[in-house]
């Protein structure tokens, strides 16, 4: 028998799904591969000109970049001017099998993300809040060695619950939590079967 999908609330519109992504992990993994081969994953600048400690890349119809100029989605990389890879329809099917499953009908991300950290970088305290309405959800798929996410309130002087975050886990959230504070604290050495000393993060978004 199939095991019973785990799914843990975290808030009113927040959920952890305990290694949702797992059985797909290896071709997942082949799926990233392929992608930052055309669009290799880097360390973008942001507005006030610090780098950025993750790695980043995208695949889908837009994909979110960061420059001297701000934050923003366009439909080409910036570095070949290429548009982005297309997101794989496994990708897709995952991002809107989580959604659903947490109540969340129709999700049709148009960007994906690609986090890559590697041992010690992290991510601050920030809201996502680059996009065009925040009424879709947010689907993160986390893969790798272990992350403990930091999960906020609206205000960024709220203190941050955490989490750990491990291989396969999936996050969603939207609604009432769609503009929540969150950030991820740095990445301990370690060490994954699939990735090496690596984190990836998948970040599913409905951009425009
Ligand atoms: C947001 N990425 O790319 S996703 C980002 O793991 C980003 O790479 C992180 O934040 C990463 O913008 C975090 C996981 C996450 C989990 C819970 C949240 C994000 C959340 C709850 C509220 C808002
Ligand atoms: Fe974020």
């Amino acid at each position: 028998m199939m095991p019973e999908p785990r799914i843990d609330k975290i808030s009113t519109h927040s959920f952890i799904l305990p290694g949702f992504a797992r059985a797909e992990d290896e071709a997942l993994m082949t799926a990233i591969k392929q992608i930052t081969a055309e669009a290799p994953l880097r360390q973008m600048s942001t507005p006030r000109g610090f780098k950025m400690a993750a790695q980043l890349s995208n695949c889908g119809d837009y994909g979110w970049v960061t420059d001297r100029q701000g934050y923003r989605y366009q439909q080409t990389d910036p570095d070949s001017g290429e548009p982005w890879p297309e997101m794989p329809a496994l990708f897709q099917a995952l991002a809107v099998r989580a959604a659903a499953s947490c109540g969340f009908d129709d999700f049709a991300p148009d960007v994906c993300l690609i986090n890559c950290y590697q041992p010690r970088a992290g991510m601050g305290l920030h809201q996502d809040k680059d996009e065009r309405d925040f009424s879709a959800p947010i689907v993160s798929v986390s893969l790798g060695v272990p992350a403990i996410f930091l999960f906020g309130g609206l205000q960024r002087r709220d203190k941050p619950e955490h989490y750990l975050l491990q291989h396969g886990d999936v996050v969603v959230w939207g609604g009432d939590d769609r503009l929540r504070f969150h950030g991820i604290q740095a990445i301990k050495l370690s060490h994954h079967p699939l990735t090496g000393q690596y984190r990836y993060n998948l970040t599913f978004r409905r951009a425009f």
